[in-house]
């Protein structure tokens, strides 16, 4: 064999030899076989060094010295990098250019809802919880809401106890998705004492046919004031403080005879531009049946409550004419708010 093809025929295996090394034993192995002076393969490519001729021997000598520069640079090298400890932080590498990412937002009806509690935290309203699955005595028996109101029916609620109605039954006090905030009322008026001034906003569910303005998933801001002398005047002046510090000066805020069990007198509540209504929730004085039913005497205290749907003010602020765009996830839609 001549001189160059053993020389060439060492380099390769020694390189491919260092590169499949995986820890420092076999690296220490590889150097004893390709590097070893006393013995193995640099030892036998000294050997046919030295059958050369005088006349080629500095050339070949030289070509030796070369192959074995290179062999030794690629143990070197590779001995660092078996030895560098194996953390998470060793395969990062710091000097990559960063991956720009996307700050998300927050959803328009969460920020409509953090406004809301801001602005009407101004007026001395601090801010409820309630559960979403509630039990029939607080979504209808304390709100004065009797057992045959249509309200009740089985097909206008998401009752949680469907096994009961198929076995012609239901249990005691079964459990439902509220279907209003106003079930808030009675369990703060059941905690505390009065003066009360507690908003709380949340979801609600009605199996509602589900259109433009419409959804069976939707959230109101509901309102509480009990105190001394609480009168339906304080209520109008909160509820158009309220709409015009959201939506601007020109919008006004119109009361029309309704009917809630839970408040008399009742009233829905529109707000306009001009000639343009828009029904924006229910509101009245607290109905004498709820403060006995949680035991507060009608005679020494009033109180007046609301309820109003927060899509449609955020609908309004932002000119959105489709309430489903609110609940379809489409980031295009999402990221302008
Ligand atoms: C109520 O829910 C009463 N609890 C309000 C109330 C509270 C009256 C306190 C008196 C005292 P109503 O069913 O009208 O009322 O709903 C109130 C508002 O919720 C509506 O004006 C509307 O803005 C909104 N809303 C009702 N149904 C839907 C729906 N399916 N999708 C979106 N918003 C709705």
């Amino acid at each position: 064999m001549d001189h160059i093809t053993a020389f060439q025929e060492y380099e390769q295996s020694a390189l491919e030899a260092i590169v499949a090394a995986a820890d420092a034993a076999a690296l220490e192995n590889v150097r004893i076989e390709f590097l070893g002076k006393k013995k193995g393969r640099l030892k036998d490519l000294q050997a046919v060094v030295g059958k050369v001729s005088a006349e080629e021997r500095p050339v070949v000598g030289k070509a030796f010295n070369e192959v074995k520069m290179r062999v030794s640079t690629a143990f070197d090298a590779r001995k660092k990098e078996v030895e560098r400890p194996k953390t998470a932080l060793s395969s990062l590498d710091i000097t990559l250019p960063g991956t720009p990412v996307k700050l998300g937002k927050r959803h328009p009806l969460t920020q409509t809802m953090e406004d809301f509690k801001d602005i009407i935290g101004r007026f001395g309203f601090t801010v409820a919880d309630g559960p979403e699955i509630e039990d029939e005595y607080h979504n209808f028996n304390a709100l004065n809401i009797p057992d045959d109101h249509p309200a009740r029916d089985p097909l206008d609620n998401f009752y949680l106890s469907a096994a009961s109605y198929a076995t012609g039954g239901l249990p005691d006090n079964p459990r439902l998705l509220r279907s209003q905030t106003s079930t808030v009322q009675i369990r703060m008026m059941e905690k505390e004492k009065p003066p009360i001034r507690i908003v709380s906003l949340g979801r609600v569910y009605r199996p509602d046919t589900i259109d433009a303005t419409h959804s069976c998933m939707f959230h109101q801001m509901e309102g509480l004031m009990v105190g001394d002398d609480v009168t339906m005047a304080q209520l109008k002046t909160v509820l158009q403080l309220f709409a015009t510090t959201y939506l601007g000066q020109d919008v006004q805020i119109r009361f029309r005879p309704s009917f809630f069990p839970f408040t008399e007198p009742s009233v829905e509540v529109d707000m306009g531009w001009g000639d343009d209504w828009l029904e924006i929730g229910g509101a009245g004085m607290i109905d004498p049946n709820v403060l006995k039913a949680v035991g507060y005497n009608p005679d020494e205290v009033s109180g007046f409550a609301f309820g109003l749907g927060i899509e449609r003010f955020c609908m309004r602020r932002h000119q959105i004419t489709d309430i489903r765009r609110f609940y379809e996830n489409d980031v295009r839609f999402l990221s302008q708010f």
